[in-house]
């Protein structure tokens, strides 16, 4: 994530990765405070055995589209709700990427379904992270078909 503050929306991520035990690394660095630091850690990530990326940012949010150009892992934006425009200024910078650079984006906030999204991705060579993501979808079909008015 870009920022310390973007942490609250972005314990959604991890509190869902952790639910499906995936194990994950959780950083705040800043395509623009820190672009050094941003570089070597997107560039060292599929050496470390990242599989997926999700980047959390907010305003102007390059950090998606600038891990994008990085590296060849699938990037999964979160775009931040923002004082001035509500969010939709995270929303645009993050879905609007040029032909070839790929990110994939989610809601404003939307942190757990990143981490859903990247789960679903990871779980492509891992069947029994399938059989978990079948159990969670399964968790809420009931929850629909059980409810009561
Ligand atoms: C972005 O600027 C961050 O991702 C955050 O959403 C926003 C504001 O950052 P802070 O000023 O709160 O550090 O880079």
């Amino acid at each position: 994530m870009g920022s310390v503050s973007d942490y609250d929306v972005m314990s959604g991520a991890e509190q869902m990765l952790s639910a499906f035990g995936v194990d994950f690394e959780k950083k705040v660095i800043s395509a623009h405070r820190t672009p050094d630091l941003m570089y070597g850690y997107v560039k060292g990530a599929r050496d470390r055995g990242v599989g997926v990326i999700i980047a959390g940012a907010g305003g102007a949010a390059h950090l998606a589209g600038v891990a994008a150009g990085l590296t060849t892992l699938p990037v999964i934006a979160v775009p931040m709700q923002t004082k001035s425009l509500g969010g939709l200024d995270s929303l645009l910078s993050m879905v609007q990427m040029p032909t070839g650079i790929p990110v994939a984006t989610v809601a404003i906030g939307g942190a757990k379904n990143a981490a859903i999204l990247a789960v679903e991705i990871l779980a492509l060579s891992d069947p029994a992270l399938k059989e978990k993501l079948d159990g969670y979808r399964k968790q809420q079909a009931e929850k629909i078909i059980n409810t009561t008015i």
